[in-house]
């Protein structure tokens, strides 16, 4: 195909041959320069929040079936960004940068009388090997807040990259009662299709849940060309009543990336096709050496023009500057130390919620927020 560059034609049939059989940490890779992103796999979770009033809208919602509602309607509006956001700015879903441990991503969301309070991002890459990034939103006029961590375990089979995505999300909102409502959030497979033609885009498969501590329970599935409607990015959601609730479940239908329909009253559920928010983060001379954009700089500068050999070198800088310091540590007998987030083997809120809807794995380890807010230096 015409997407891949004439002098990157062979380097790239090395990359898609080298992915046949492969198993394991795809981002640690080295892949041809007309696919590289200039962005660092920590900024995705503001995926999460671009549409700000959405994310506000939960601590709106006067009953538990109003706020699982507001909570489904948010999650599915996330999932244009989160899956689609690169094919329209770049031209095709990219190999985003590789996170240091360490690496740390801050921004937020200004208030406004549509969302009320300011929304907060904070992002730490936990692990370096594997992978795996934390993060936590928080609308605390609202009283709305996410927290959750995300890794990835890639196959390759029938010429497309499988992403299972390990991790979850969690989200809590507090009440005027001054109870605290919570909702399991896991997340869906990722099919990475048209790589071939060197155009790689995102197919979402299966099944994820949203799961609430009342009992209301999302169940989302997910479908692409080819499939029962034929269209790419359809889902169906059915959102349904714990037990002891009599009303009939909420049946929605539509394509994730543009609108859709609850199924018996035809009324709009979602629509995306408005523009969304991106975070405001400080610019690059006001941020710590840990920053993505700051640490990234030297790499992103080199991708955006052009000089990839600019960008190898300033890669190979922080690589090398990365092993030195796990030397220093295991020299020293030390560890590095988690700046915002505690690892915990056993996430209470996925077991017991998991539990309501038979989750697969029954248990899952998570990351506990410190409550430290950004830039209080240590
Ligand atoms: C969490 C999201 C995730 C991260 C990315 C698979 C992927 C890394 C993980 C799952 C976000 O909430 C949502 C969106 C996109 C996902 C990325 C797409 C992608 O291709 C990468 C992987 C690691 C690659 O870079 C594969 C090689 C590349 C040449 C294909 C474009």
């Amino acid at each position: 195909g015409e997407a891949v560059p004439a002098a990157q034609k062979s380097s790239w049939t090395s990359f898609l041959k080298s992915l046949a059989g492969f198993t394991g940490d795809l981002s640690a890779m080295t892949a041809p320069p007309f696919i590289l992103s200039p962005t660092s796999l920590t900024e995705f979770p503001a995926y999460w929040c671009e549409r700000p009033e959405l994310f506000a809208a939960i601590a709106d919602g006067k009953t538990e079936q109003a706020r699982a509602f507001a909570v489904l309607k948010w999650f599915i509006s996330t999932l244009k960004g989160q899956y689609t956001s690169r094919n329209e700015s770049m031209g095709s879903e990219k190999k985003p940068l590789n996170p240091v441990l360490g690496e740390l991503f801050y921004g937020y969301w200004p208030a406004n009388a549509a969302r009320g309070g300011k929304t907060t991002l904070v992002v730490e890459q936990v692990s370096h090997h594997p992978p795996i990034t934390a993060y936590r939103i928080e609308n605390l006029e609202k009283g709305v807040i996410l927290t959750g961590h995300s890794a990835q375990k890639t196959s390759f089979s029938g010429g497309s990259i499988i992403v299972k995505q390990v991790g979850h999300a969690t989200l809590t909102v507090s009440l005027p009662s001054g109870e605290t409502e919570e909702y399991l959030i896991t997340l869906p497979r990722l099919r990475i299709d048209g790589l071939w033609y060197g155009s790689p885009y995102i197919e979402l498969a299966e099944t994820s849940y949203i799961q609430s501590s009342t009992g209301w329970l999302s169940t989302i599935e997910y479908k692409g060309k080819g499939y029962f409607s034929g269209k790419s990015h359809t889902f169906k959601a059915t959102l349904t009543p714990p037990s002891h609730v009599h009303t009939s479940p909420h049946v929605i239908e539509g394509t994730w990336h543009t609108t859709s329909k609850e199924l018996h009253s035809g009324v709009t559920f979602h629509d995306v096709t408005s523009p969304k928010e991106e975070i405001t983060v400080a610019p690059v001379e006001q941020q710590g050496e840990w920053e993505s954009r700051k640490l990234w700089h030297g790499v992103a500068t080199g991708i955006r023009e052009g000089d990839f050999e600019s960008a190898a070198t300033f890669k190979g800088k922080i690589e090398n500057e990365q092993r030195q310091r796990r030397r220093d540590e295991s020299a020293n007998g030390t560890t590095w130390e988690l700046k915002h987030f505690k690892h915990i083997e056993y996430d209470p809120v996925y077991e017991r919620l998991g539990k309501l809807f038979k989750a697969n794995p029954p248990t899952e380890d998570g990351y506990v927020y410190l409550g430290n807010s950004p830039r209080s230096e240590s």
